[in-house]
């Protein structure tokens, strides 16, 4: 239930980005008046996403399913003998519907329905408590909000032939040999079955619900048709959470993803979704998976490579619960709620793939995760990452999105191009931002520390930088340009805008050891000695550069493939040859050629949008 509900909450605060797409402008920013303070976010854009979605995960926002009969203990009608009982006509209840706590009782709605007459109070519908050997059959229950039905340390119960709906929930709880076939569940909020052995769910239709799965034993799923219309809309899942044992076989998903947290000896087989096949590997090593899918689903797996795999229109396309080397490339994923979701995983590389409308990257408790070379499309909504570390984000376009940071530390995003990118640090240290060229938006920087934003270009943002409470980051040799204004700074944030050392470089004919600051445009200092420097500080930067970061040459002094200013951010010796972070030498920077060639491009963009505004 915990992490069913939330789910659901991290999904609908995930729509938000819809909306959020729609109002942008291209390069609206340029408009505005150009002041050194930059215009402030809104919450939404700066922390809002991302942060409050991935919190709500943990939230334990549990309805009180068990006691809301005892609250509401007017019942339409009290079962406590065995017998048949049938329901001749329709009824609107503003009362709880039927309490059974006898056995061997037949309920029959004979094609009846029970419809609860208050939407507000949390009435149930059907309760069934401490029984054995209740069959329910052909009844109607429409229940808006509370529960439709509610089974409870009961035995041997069988619905059939019954229908609920209307944003209930239908709840089985601490129960044992329980079928529930050919029923449809349409638009409610929930299905859960908790705590509860040999449950089977056999041929229904379950539409716009979903289905939780939660410490449980034997559970069945068979020949369910569980669907949903709009990948956009209310999203529904099925989650296996803490169970064993249970059989997913022949059912037809619309949408709906099934989703597998912390489950085991699980038999998931000959399901489809949208029409393709899913995939679930258990325990598996060695596999190679490709083809057009309906879902990928990896748990416990080691050394699993996923080539040119495709998978659209679905609430989560690629599931990957504690799993190890496992390997993604050329994958194709389109109009997924969520595109990736890597939970307590380690050694995840998603390589060379193409990401379009939303499918969201979410990386949780996870570690060495490597995004390289992969294409975020207009509609794609980026990378949250959570209490992760030694996750990278190298090489790819951006053309949309976010990438957030919550809680996470050693963490790189370096040598990407950002169109259009919020990326925000909220509670995370040790990351390194580096070769970076952002547009549209910058960087926020939200209670975190330690964190080194050095040899970016931000440019056509209404902001360049906010830190929020934020301190002890390194902010330097950037350039920051074209934007609305450089920075925005709230609450107590003292941040360090040189090199956390002075280094050697080059700026015209000499090389000179100094600190080096960032460029700011706008900054009309003089450089009396002419070393690149300018003479007055520009707000905390004491080393302003004089011109943009390419016409400084910064030496690799020790040779060792990683430059100076890299060494110094990595806090390694630029004098000595280093070996221990292998890892930074293999991220080929951009190149001041490169970086030129790149701005040149947005400039060139920037004039024509600029014209075509003009010719209107
Ligand atoms: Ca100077
Ligand atoms: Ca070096
Ligand atoms: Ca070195």
């Amino acid at each position: 239930m915990i992490r069913s509900v939330s789910i659901f909450f991290v999904l609908l605060i995930l729509s938000g980005c819809l909306t959020y797409a729609i109002s942008l402008q291209d390069n609206q920013n340029l408009m505005i008046p150009r002041t050194t303070q930059g215009v402030e976010p809104t919450k939404e854009s700066y922390y809002g996403l991302c942060d409050d979605c991935l919190d709500v995960f943990d939230l334990y926002t549990h309805y009180d399913f068990k006691h809301t009969w005892r609250t509401n203990s007017t019942w339409f009608m009290v079962i406590n003998e065995p017998g048949y009982y049938c329901i001749d006509t329709n009824v609107t209840l503003n009362c709880n519907g039927i309490y059974v706590n006898a056995s061997n009782v037949i309920i029959d709605g004979k094609g009846h329905s029970i419809s609860k007459g208050d939407p507000i109070k949390n009435f149930v519908g059907i309760h069934i408590a401490d029984a054995e050997n209740v069959t329910v059959m052909n009844i109607v229950l429409d229940w808006i909000n509370g529960e439709a039905m509610h089974i409870s340390n009961s035995t041997g119960i069988h619905i059939k032939n019954a229908s609920m709906s209307s944003s209930c929930t239908v709840y089985v709880n601490s129960s044992r040999g329980i079928l529930i076939s050919n029923s449809s569940f349409f638009w409610c909020y929930m299905l859960i079955i908790e705590s509860s052995e040999n449950v089977t769910l056999e041929n229904n239709y379950i539409y716009k619900t979903s289905a939780s799965i939660e410490n449980s034993l034997n559970i069945k799923l068979i020949g369910n048709n569980i669907s949903q219309e709009d990948v956009r809309g209310y999203p529904c899942v099925v989650v296996l959470y803490n169970s064993s044992r249970i059989l997913v076989c022949n059912n037809s998903f619309h949408i709906v993803s099934l989703i597998v947290f912390n489950s085991w000896n699980n038999t998931i087989v000959d399901n489809y979704a949208n029409g393709r096949r899913i995939v679930y590997l258990e325990n598996e090593s060695g596999q190679l998976v490709t083809g057009d899918l309906g879902e990928l689903i990896l748990v416990g797996c080691d050394n699993i490579s996923v080539e040119s795999v495709s998978v659209s229109n679905m609430t989560l396309a690629i599931d990957i619960f504690r799993s190890t080397n496992v390997r993604l490339r050329n994958l194709r994923l389109s109009e997924n709620r969520l595109g990736i979701w890597i939970d307590e995983s380690e050694k995840v590389d998603i390589y060379k793939s193409e990401f379009q409308d939303l499918s969201i990257i979410h990386i949780q408790a996870s570690t060495g995760v490597n995004i390289a070379c992969n294409f975020f499309g207009f509609g794609a909504h980026g990378i949250f990452i959570k209490n992760s570390a030694e996750v990278s984000i190298n090489k790819n376009i951006f053309q949309f999105g976010e990438i957030s940071l919550l809680g996470s530390h050693n963490n790189s995003i370096s040598s990407n191009i950002l169109n259009r990118v919020r990326v925000d640090l909220s509670n995370s240290y040790n990351n390194y931002m580096y070769d970076n060229i952002f547009q549209g938006y910058g960087l926020g920087i939200g209670d975190s520390f330690s964190n080194y934003v050095f040899n970016n270009t931000i440019t056509n943002s209404s902001y360049g930088i906010v830190l929020k409470n934020a301190s002890g980051n390194f902010i330097f040799f950037n350039n920051f340009i074209n934007n609305s204004g450089d920075i925005v700074i709230r609450w107590d944030s003292s941040n360090r805008w040189v090199s956390p050392k002075a280094l050697p470089f080059r700026y015209g004919a000499e090389t000179r050891m100094g600190f080096l600051g960032n460029y700011w445009d706008r900054y009309n200092g003089t450089d009396r000695d002419g070393d690149g420097i300018g003479d007055e500080p520009y707000l905390n930067d004491t080393a302003p550069l004089i011109s943009p970061t390419w016409n400084y040459v910064i030496a690799d002094s020790d040779g060792d493939g990683v430059n100076d200013l890299k060494e110094i951010a990595f806090g390694t010796n630029p004098f000595v040859p280093n070996n221990e972070h292998e890892e930074v030498s293999h991220g080929v920077p951009i190149g001041a050629a490169v970086l030129i060639v790149l701005i040149l491009l947005t400039v060139i963009l920037v004039i024509k949008k600029h014209k075509k505004l003009q010719h209107r």
